[in-house]
């Protein structure tokens, strides 16, 4: 791989690279801090077997900045993009990769969990905001950066297809248990792509990745001020957005808690979450998407241990690992939470209607 120094070198950043070191927790990108100066940035190599055309990423990453500078200050902040020298917004390495440079969100720092349904209510916050400020920009006006992104029956063919492959080979006690846990809970993956294709749900501008280590809070811990990691910023689901913020931020034993069986949706956590996203897209959210929350709280997670679970039984190619067999971990950790999310659908049900339901928002 190149040298991340010398690629940081040949952005316009105006002062000479003091440092380059590895930043930050993401599972497809290799991301650094660049200190020069007094100042930080950050700078991301595009993992290219992920992303296959990542220009069109910038290329999104442009409209929306277009869009968001002529809204009122929203106080959300978003990382600003920084040219290379040549005035491009990207460099690409010797071996081809692609490489951009970013500013660095100041005074803000991720959570490494939610402790208090006030966070709870900042980061529904933070994502209605979000989902506020772009809905009135066309999706079609986004190219898309990841196709197949959150197809789930796309997911679940490929991993019926790479169970096959594996034929007569002998799976360990908890792969096979994992196995069990995606045939319990493969009944109605298709009911958001469904909606989509009957045109009950419409397609609108997601974030793609709102995941607790992708809101900064202030230093204290108070106030989610941005939403970062722009690369999936695409046509998508809304609804899926919702279930992936909270698939992520109202379980408070995170992604890889190792003790897979105490995994909960935490209710109080949710409900503050939910209401605190009611608040900020109050009128915007058609009653077909209304009705179909509980199945996206319970999908996304679904989702995600499959892709987890595929991608441990073919040898960890797409998300980082750093041990052998933590896939293996994350996907029963989220196969567990969707579980729990079924045995609480009348309780998610209720805080649906209470919060974005007719009576809940005013409308
Ligand atoms: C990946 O890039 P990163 O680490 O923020 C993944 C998401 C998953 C997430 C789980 C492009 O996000 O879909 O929800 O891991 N991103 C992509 O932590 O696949
Ligand atoms: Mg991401």
């Amino acid at each position: 791989m190149a040298d991340p120094v010398q690629v940081a070198e040949r952005f316009a950043i105006g002062l000479p690279v003091a440092s380059v070191v590895p930043f930050g927790t993401g599972l497809i990108n290799d991301t650094y801090l660049v200190a020069a100066g007094e100042g930080g940035f950050v700078l991301q190599r595009i993992n290219p077997r992920v992303f296959p055309a990542p220009e069109r990423i910038m290329a999104n990453l442009a409209v929306l900045a277009r869009h968001l500078g002529r809204q009122a200050d929203s106080g959300l902040r978003l990382p600003v993009l920084i040219s290379a020298a040549d005035g491009t917004s990207w460099v690409r390495d010797a071996e081809g990769a692609f490489w951009r440079l970013m500013t660095l969100i100041p005074d803000a720092r991720a959570l490494p969990r939610v402790e208090t349904e006030a966070q709870a209510a900042e980061i529904g916050r933070v994502l209605g905001s979000f989902h506020r400020l772009v809905s009135d920009l066309p999706a079609q006006r986004l190219a898309i950066t990841l196709p197949g992104f959150h197809d789930t029956p796309a997911y679940l063919q490929r991993f019926t297809q790479v169970l096959q492959r594996g034929g007569g080979v002998c799976h360990t006690p908890e792969v096979r248990e994992a196995i069990r846990e995606v045939a319990a809970g493969r009944g109605g993956v298709d009911m958001l792509e469904v909606a989509r294709q009957q045109g009950l749900i419409v397609e609108r501008v997601t974030h793609g990745d709102p995941k607790l280590d992708n809101i900064l809070f202030d230093l204290a811990g108070c106030r989610a001020l941005s939403l970062v990691d722009l690369d999936t910023v695409q046509p998508g689901l809304w609804l899926l957005d919702l279930g992936d913020c909270v698939r992520s931020c109202c379980n408070r034993r995170g992604e890889a808690p190792g003790s897979e069986r105490a995994v909960e949706l935490d209710l109080g956590l949710f409900a503050a979450l939910l209401g605190a996203y009611a608040e900020e897209t109050r009128g915007l959210l058609a009653p077909a998407e209304i009705s179909l929350v509980y199945e996206a709280v319970r999908l996304v997670p679904f989702e995600l241990g499959l892709r987890f679970l595929t991608d441990h039984l073919e040898g960890d190619r797409y998300f980082r690992v750093s041990a052998p067999g933590e896939n293996l971990t994350k996907a029963r950790v989220q196969l567990a939470l969707s579980a729990d999310v079924v045995r609480k659908e009348r309780a998610i049900r209720a805080l649906v209607a209470e919060h974005l339901g007719p009576r809940g928002d005013g409308r």
